[in-house]
């Protein structure tokens, strides 16, 4: 008796947060995994605990996605959860490197994902893309502006390429989370872990699951229905910014980012 190949899906971002719970629920749905993550050890770690298949590389390494392609059948998940913030000036003292950063990781980086993945699916008849934006992808907020910009952009990505799938069975499904508890502001500000940590003062934030169960939802969903645009944030915040804490160190508009 020969058995059925389990479905594969490919998760960018996937040591740490959304990336890491979504990995863990398609394990659980029976889709065999490629994580792609920076951290080798991290990968490591993942593949030991879910059995996964861990690609060390950065997003916006057009030849390291071309050649994981390459290799790979298509699949019938691409989860596009790599990316992340880097500093919070106003845009007066925005540093560019900064910028470059979160462009290539968040926008270049699901360009060249999409751009490898998408046409595999289409011939395979079949697929579905997720791409984690962010509440920063509708909704600008004061020093944030390199962070929002590429998250504006990297929804008009999802959404050109949803116009242009039209036709075709291949559903583009895009998740825009606000807070969530991950290592996020940590990177974000790596120089102040107390302005990190003040993001999470007096509310209770998403988890990494909350956002991973809404992805699952979507990917289950059968393949005539697409769940276009999910917004998901804590019960806590009402906006980008706008957010209630029950502590004395209240945020009414968020506190700086
Ligand atoms: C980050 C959203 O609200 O935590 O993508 O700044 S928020």
């Amino acid at each position: 008796m020969t058995s059925t190949p389990r479905p594969l899906a490919v998760v960018t971002g996937a040591s740490s947060g959304i990336g890491r719970a979504t990995t863990e629920l398609l394990c659980k749905s029976g889709y065999a995994v490629h994580v792609v993550a920076r951290r080798a050890d991290r990968l490591a770690e993942l593949e030991d605990q879910l059995g996964v298949t861990g690609h060390a590389m950065d997003v916006a390494d057009s030849a390291a996605v071309d050649a994981l392609a390459s290799a790979l059948d298509a699949p019938a998940v691409l989860v596009n959860c790599a990316g992340g913030a880097r500093g919070g000036d106003p845009v007066v003292d925005a540093d560019p490197s900064a910028w470059e950063w979160m462009w290539q990781t968040n926008v270049l980086g699901t360009l060249l994902f999409d751009r490898a993945f998408v046409p595999k699916m289409k011939q395979a008849g079949r697929g579905t893309v997720v791409t984690v934006t962010s509440v920063a992808a509708f909704e600008p907020l004061p020093n944030s502006s390199g962070y929002s910009t590429s998250k504006h952009a990297q929804s008009a990505l999802t959404q050109t390429l949803r116009s242009e799938m039209l036709g075709s069975p291949i559903r583009i499904i895009e998740v825009c989370p606000g807070i969530v508890r991950t290592e996020f502001f940590h990177q974000r500000y790596p120089d102040s872990p107390e302005r990190a940590d003040a993001m999470y003062d007096g509310l209770a934030p998403l988890e990494p699951m909350d956002v991973a169960r809404a992805i699952d939802f979507a990917i289950s969903q059968p393949p005539h229905v697409t769940l276009d645009r999910i917004v998901i944030r804590p019960t806590d915040q009402a906006g980008h910014g706008r957010t209630h804490r029950r502590t004395g160190n209240a945020h009414p508009e968020g506190p700086p980012q």
